[in-house]
């Protein structure tokens, strides 16, 4: 059940221009926006995955929902990112090679920003060299996100990749990764959702979550 269903139904139906309107006009009436996207932005796109599931929709129709969602999340995250603090840590961040999926990983960026971390975003279908050149260049920790079960995998390759170097951490998250997988492939941490990578990064590091 959501407080805003005409923003849930714009979602649902790829309608970004609606999507950009109702977010914005919630902003501006005061909504709480972490409130906006966990109870109406995010089960909108779980509930996406399950028309796709029911072959009620198909590709086309969740690219241009999930065109729709980043419409409204890149009107949120200004709001949600930090301003100006001096950064908590280095952190990179990528959905794992093979993986094109990207609103939950661009969720993690907005909230770990949030926090004060500073974070470089390496996009989608990363690959391990990417992420090799971004602990060359500073980051601390190495975010993976995976949505797909035939993609997970290649996040033990990025982890087999950094074995030995222990200041490099590896934090895991996404759709179908759980606890007992990021244990099963030694990874220094698990995110459930986009707040919980947060304290996953920061507890990895030592840090107060
Ligand atoms: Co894709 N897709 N998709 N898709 N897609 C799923 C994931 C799927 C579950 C749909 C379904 O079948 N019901 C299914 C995967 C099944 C599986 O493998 N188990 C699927 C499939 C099969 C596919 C294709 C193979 C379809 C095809 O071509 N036949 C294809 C693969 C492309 C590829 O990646 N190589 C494909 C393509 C696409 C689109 C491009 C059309 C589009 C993505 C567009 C984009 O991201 N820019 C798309 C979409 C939109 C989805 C669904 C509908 C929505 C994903 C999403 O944005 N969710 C999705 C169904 C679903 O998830 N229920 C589906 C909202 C987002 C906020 O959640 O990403 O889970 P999520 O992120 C969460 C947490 O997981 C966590 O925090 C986030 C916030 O809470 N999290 C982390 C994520 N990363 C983290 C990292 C962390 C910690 C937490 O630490 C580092």
């Amino acid at each position: 059940m959501t407080d805003n269903q005409a923003l849930f139904d714009a979602i649902c139906r790829g309608d970004r221009k609606s999507v950009v309107a109702l977010v914005q006009s919630a902003v501006d009436a005061g909504a709480d926006v972490a409130v906006l996207l966990d109870q109406t932005m995010i089960p909108a796109m779980r509930e996406v995955g399950a028309r796709f599931s029911r072959n009620e929709i198909y590709v086309p129709e969740m690219l241009v929902a999930a065109r729709a969602m980043q419409g409204g999340i890149d009107i949120i995250e200004p709001i949600l990112a930090g301003s100006g603090r001096e950064p908590v840590a280095k952190v990179c961040i990528g959905s794992v090679k093979g993986d094109l999926h990207d609103i939950g990983k661009n969720l993690v960026v907005m909230m770990l920003k949030g926090a004060g971390f500073a974070v470089q975003d390496l996009g989608v279908d990363v690959e391990i060299e990417s992420f090799d050149a971004a602990v060359a260049a500073g980051a601390q920790v190495v975010c993976l996100s995976a949505l797909l079960t035939t993609t997970k995998g290649e996040m033990r390759a990025v982890i087999e990749h950094f074995r030995g170097r222990d200041a490099v951490k590896v934090v895991v998250g996404g759709a179908v990764i759980t606890q007992a997988f990021a244990d099963e492939i030694g990874a220094h941490g698990f995110g459930r959702d986009a707040a919980d990578a947060v304290r996953a990064v920061s507890q990895c590091l030592g840090l107060a979550a």
